[in-house]
């Protein structure tokens, strides 16, 4: 974990500011891929406080574990990670999306401390997953390459392409995190392209994979241990099976959650709802 992570705050507590700073973030642009970060921020708490290695502040130390996220719609996720890691100040929530903002809506590896790679087109993040732990392998670096990504990205032949490859290339500082929220922009991801048995075909292409429940906290640990501990060649997958806003029964029960709008006085509604009961 992060050199300026404190011990005594939980896990599931990290993951209730992650919501918090996500929502924060939704409500100053009144708009965003919100239920995405919610549906996240358990997965994301485990990675930046129990498993990642990086320095707070030095985010370009050469020894860090790379997180590489390649569903740029996710950056609001990925910086409510960085800010609650202590990489970017929480000041900058009320920049969010503003021009020239280090916060933009999708997410710009120029722009933000801490994201190792442009996003926006989807399928290209674990290509690049490939490539980088194939070099610091070379290297003899002893950095785990992760790479996050959705649902929606294995409807792209150049994931599997790429999941074929790292395979070959024997990459066992390779983890991918895979969101299954079952959801995209057009329905629901299993309606778009059925992608079942998922453990199943990640493992037909070579792969050490593990299916968690991506809001058990416990069981996240446990299954990032494992695929950072396994003694075998082959790359680790986590498949985590999300819920889309979790924590905001408002937001949870939306069919269309790709992208949200809610109106100002919602924000605060939100906000109440995951204080509500959640406190670990
Ligand atoms: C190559 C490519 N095709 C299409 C898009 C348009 N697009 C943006 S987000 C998205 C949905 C992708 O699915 P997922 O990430 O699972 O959606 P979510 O879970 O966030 O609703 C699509 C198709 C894109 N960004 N890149
Ligand atoms: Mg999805």
């Amino acid at each position: 974990m992060g050199e300026g992570a404190l011990s005594n705050i939980s896990l599931a507590e990290r993951a209730l500011r992650i919501r918090r700073h996500a929502l924060r973030m939704g409500e100053v642009q009144g708009q965003g891929y919100v239920g995405q970060a919610l549906g996240v921020a358990d997965v994301l708490a485990v990675a930046y406080f129990h498993a990642l290695h990086y320095k707070a502040d030095d985010p370009a130390w050469e020894g860090r574990d790379r997180f590489l996220l390649s569903i740029g719609h996710y950056a609001i996720a990925l910086y409510a990670a960085l800010i609650e890691a202590g990489i970017l100040p929480e000041e900058e929530i009320e920049t969010y999306g503003a021009d020239g903002s280090r916060l933009p809506m999708s997410g710009m590896a120029s722009y933000t401390p801490g994201m190792e790679i442009s996003g926006g087109s989807l399928g290209q993040g674990l290509c690049i997953a490939v490539g980088m732990g194939l070099g610091l392998k070379r290297k003899g670096s002893g950095a785990f390459v992760y790479n996050l990504l959705s649902d929606g990205e294995l409807n792209e032949g150049a994931t599997w392409e790429a999941a074929m490859s790292a395979a070959h290339w024997r990459l066992d500082n390779l983890i991918a995190l895979v969101d299954v929220n079952n959801q995209q922009a057009d329905g629901a991801s299993s309606a778009v392209l059925g992608f079942e048995p998922l453990a199943a075909r990640w493992e037909a292409f070579g792969w050490h994979a593990q299916r968690v429940p991506g809001h058990d906290i416990p069981a996240l640990v446990a299954a990032f241990d494992q695929a950072r501990s396994l003694q075998s060649p082959k790359p680790r997958v986590l498949i985590c099976d999300t819920v889309m806003g979790r924590g905001v029964p408002f937001l949870e029960a939306r069919e269309k959650a790709h992208f949200i709008r809610v109106d100002a006085a919602e924000w605060s509604l939100a906000l109440d709802a995951l204080g509500a009961g959640r406190t670990p």
